[in-house]
C-alpha cells in the first residue's frame, strides 16, 4: 500500500476546535499497554511517531495524528492501569467517557484487546458504552503473534463470546498480521 503521511498534530484534554472541524475521526482505544500507540505506528509505517512505553499510563489526553491531511487517528489514553492511584485511573476514565458520548462521533471506533490475555471486564464496559453511544465499532486482537495458530479457534471464540461480535481482525504489530486490511478498512470507512 502507499506511503501514509501522518503528522502530530496536538493533544487534547477538554472541548477543542479541533472535535468539530470536519475531518472523520478514527479512534483508538484499548487497556493500558494492549499497543494502541504501537498499532498507531504499524498502520503509518512509523516505528516512531506516536511513542510507546513501558511505563503505561503516562498518556492522558488525546492525541490526534492528521492521516494524508484529512482525517484523524486519535490515541486515546489507556484504561485500567492498575497501578496509578485510582484518582488518576477514574479522571483517565472520565475523560474517555467524555469522548465516547462527546459529539461528534469518532467515524469508527476501533477497540483493541489482548489477543492473548482476551477481553477484560474494561474492554466489555467500553464496548457496551460504544452500543449504547452508536460507534461503529471494529475490534482488534493485538499481539496476535502471542496465539499459535493451533489456539486461534479456541481463543477466537473466547473473544467474540465475552464482546458479543461476529467478528474481529488478528493484528501483530511484531508480524504485521492485519495491518494492511485494517489500514484499508479503516481508510474506506473514513471515506464515507
Ligand atoms: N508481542 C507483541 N508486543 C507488542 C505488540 N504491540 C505492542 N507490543 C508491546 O506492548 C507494549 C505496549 O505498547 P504501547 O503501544 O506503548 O501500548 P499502549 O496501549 O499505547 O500503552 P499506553 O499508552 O500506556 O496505554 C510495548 O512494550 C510494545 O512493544 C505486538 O503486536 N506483539
Ligand atoms: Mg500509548
Amino acid at each position: 500500500m502507499s506511503q501514509i503521511e501522518a503528522v502530530f498534530v496536538k493533544g487534547v484534554i477538554g472541548s477543542d476546535p479541533i472535535l468539530e472541524d470536519g475531518k472523520p475521526q478514527i479512534a483508538f482505544f484499548g487497556r493500558s499497554n494492549v499497543g494502541k500507540s504501537s498499532v498507531i505506528n504499524s498502520l503509518v509505517q512509523r516505528r516512531d511517531l506516536v511513542k510507546t512505553s513501558s511505563t503505561p499510563g503516562r498518556t492522558q489526553q488525546l492525541n490526534f495524528f492528521l492521516i494524508n491531511r484529512s482525517l484523524y487517528f486519535v490515541d486515546v489514553p489507556g484504561y485500567g492501569y492498575a497501578k496509578l492511584p485510582k484518582e488518576v485511573r477514574e479522571k483517565i476514565r472520565g475523560h474517555i467517557l467524555w469522548y465516547i458520548t462527546g459529539a461528534p462521533r469518532p467515524r469508527c471506533s476501533v477497540l483493541i484487546v489482548d489477543a492473548k490475555v482476551g477481553p477484560t471486564a474494561y474492554d466489555i464496559e467500553t464496548i457496551e458504552l460504544f452500543r449504547q453511544h452508536g460507534h461503529v465499532v471494529i475490534v482488534v486482537a493485538n499481539k496476535a503473534d502471542k496465539v499459535s495458530s493451533t489456539a486461534r479457534e479456541a481463543q477466537g471464540e473466547k473473544i467474540r463470546s465475552a464482546l458479543g461480535i461476529s467478528d474481529f481482525v488478528w493484528y501483530s504489530t511484531r508480524t504485521k498480521e492485519g495491518r494492511d486490511s485494517l489500514l484499508r478498512t479503516l481508510l474506506e470507512l473514513a471515506r464515507h
